[in-house]
């Protein structure tokens, strides 16, 4: 017989979950209760704020370690508070994209999501938490109080003691109340891809042996799903995907998508025999990185891109609404979207703010500067789906990545564009650096600088054009006349410390212009930040510790 205990559990007054979640080291969220506090005020959050009766929910993770520990409690406690059904990709393996899609597709109450994305994973890495509401997006700000302010409310939480439930085969069983069904984290999604792209195209492409791809699932979890998508649906030869096992550590690299951690593909694309397309995906599966032979494109460039290509993807022909960008994005987004007549929006960070937008129809394609691109089939960024319009771009057009960006700058422009993070600064140093800047801004506006005019800085602020909701302090942005930007704002997923970003951005239309080293067009803009922000005096750091 099982029976349920009701554990008392020590108050927690943890960070709110930030950009992304709940994120902390995974020896933090092995604390006694700590992660059972949480789960439960998400459970508590369900039953009194939504009005679904019969609550279903999806649960899965990018694979890291204490993935599997964390499932069955999470199983225990969703048992405990009589939650209907629960569905878990098997052996705990289910990337964010695809939770989105499983939410959506079923009509499920929401998802929780166990990762801490890009960051590293292991005994010594980090763990993360998010809860996704029915439209399978992020929960929106409202929601993630709530689930804080019950965390630090609730006394005691519910668990079923039962024996160790297995994940590892497909099965359907039921324990009291709750049924458990323990599907494939793969299939649904792909068929969600296939509906998407030309898969037919793509398919001619590999099978006439000409074009060379590779993909990095960076031993996170997009492997599973880039082996039966690329190889086996499309036909890109055995090999194709690389690091597709899906490890606790991620084989002890960081699985972040760009040019300093995916080394493999970015050695092979900026040598002397580059293939044709290369494509990672991060931790939890919602990141990417487009290489193409000796180029990377800024992930703001490939909104762009994909934004004016999308009637060469069947699933977007004919049906292109708008498009959304977070606030420190490139505005290569918005250059096309004034060209083509549809709107564009400016977003704060965070993919959880696009989710008003892409419910009401108002935009399909959505993207951050962060290797975040994605569009209105889910409601979270898409590594693979964007690896997947690269590859129906290359075979419609059956030109090469260089020559799509560039003939791309010619018609559009080229926003130059670069972030540069200084990180693990100590959290009063870096506070104390941008009050120091709102501080200025009020001064800054109309100031010229050798040239380069200050038009206008503030703090962004958004009203959602939904729902009103105004969100504050997203980022200090000083605009110039010439449309160049620099933007500084504190991360909001770092585990330890703070991490200062400052986005660069300058905007080229002078044909003879369009090929200089980023950081050379930017070099302007670099000093100029660093005499206005005074980085070093306040962060000691003479240089950044990551630029992309
Ligand atoms: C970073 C990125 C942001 C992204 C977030 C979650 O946040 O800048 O664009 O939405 O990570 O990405 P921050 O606050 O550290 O700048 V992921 O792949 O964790 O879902
Ligand atoms: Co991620």
């Amino acid at each position: 017989m099982i029976s349920i205990e009701t554990v008392a559990t020590i108050k927690y007054t943890d960070q709110k979950p930030g950009t992304s979640g709940l994120r902390k080291k995974a020896s933090h969220f092995k604390q006694p209760h700590y992660l059972e506090n949480f789960v439960q005020s998400i459970f508590d959050h369900i039953k009194i704020k939504t009005s679904s009766e019969n609550t279903s929910i999806v649960v899965g993770g990018d694979g890291r370690y204490y993935n599997r520990e964390a499932i069955q409690i999470i199983l225990k406690i969703a048992v405990a508070n009589n939650v209907g059904n629960i569905m878990v990709g098997k052996s705990g393996i289910l990337s964010t994209p695809a939770a989105s899609n499983i939410i959506r597709k079923y009509n499920l109450t929401g998802g929780i999501i166990l990762s801490a994305s890009h960051n590293p994973g292991g005994v010594n890495g980090d763990f993360g938490i998010k809860f996704n509401t029915e439209n399978g997006g992020p929960a929106p700000l409202s929601v993630t109080d709530d689930i804080f302010t019950r965390c630090r409310e609730i006394e005691t939480y519910k668990t079923a003691l039962c024996d160790y439930i297995n994940i590892d085969e497909l099965s359907e069983s039921k324990i009291l109340n709750t049924n458990i069904k323990i599907f494939d984290p793969v299939i649904d999604y792909a068929l969600l891809m296939q509906n998407l792209f030309d898969f037919d195209i793509i398919k001619a492409m590999f099978s006439n042996g000409n074009f060379q791809f590779i993909f990095d699932g960076m031993n996170a979890v997009t492997g599973p799903y880039a082996k039966k998508i690329f190889e086996e649906m499309l036909g890109a030869p055995k090999g194709s995907v690389i690091n597709a096992i899906p490890l606790e550590d991620f084989g002890g690299a960081h699985p972040d998508p760009n040019l300093k951690h995916a080394k493999e593909i970015s050695k092979i694309m900026f040598s002397e025999n580059p293939y044709n397309l290369a494509g990672a995906s991060d931790g939890d599966g919602d990141r990417n990185m487009i290489l193409g032979p000796n180029i990377f494109v800024t992930p703001s460039d490939s909104l762009a891109i994909i934004t004016s290509c999308s009637d060469l993807a069947p699933g977007y022909r004919g049906r292109l609404k708008g498009v959304a960008r977070s606030m420190p994005t490139s505005c290569a987004p918005d250059i096309v979207a004034e060209k083509l007549g549809i709107n564009s929006f400016e977003t704060p960070t965070g993919w959880k703010f696009f989710g008003n937008l892409l419910d009401a129809g108002m935009v399909t394609f959505c993207g951050e500067e962060s290797f975040g691109t994605s569009s209105d089939h889910i409601r979270e960024k898409d590594g693979v789906w964007a690896v997947l319009f690269w590859l129906n771009i290359l075979a419609s057009t059956k030109k090469s990545v260089p020559e799509i960006v560039m003939e791309h700058w010619q018609k559009y422009g080229r926003n130059y564009y670069s972030r540069h993070d200084y990180e693990e600064i100590e959290s009063d140093k870096a506070n104390a650096l941008v009050d120091n800047l709102r501080l200025k801004l009020f001064d800054l506006k109309g100031k010229d600088f050798m040239g380069l005019k200050v038009e206008n800085a503030d703090d962004f602020q958004y009203t959602d054009p939904i729902d009103n909701s105004v969100t504050t302090r997203q980022g200090i942005r000083i605009i110039f006349t010439d449309k160049s930007r620099i933007i500084m704002r504190l991360s909001g997923t770092g585990t330890k410390g703070a991490t200062l970003r400052l986005y660069l951005e300058k905007y080229e239309t002078n044909q003879d212009k369009l090929n200089l080293p980023t950081q050379d067009a930017l070099s302007d803009l670099i000093a100029l930040a660093e005499q206005i922000a005074e980085i070093k005096k306040y962060t000691g750091m003479d240089k950044p510790t990551t630029i992309t």
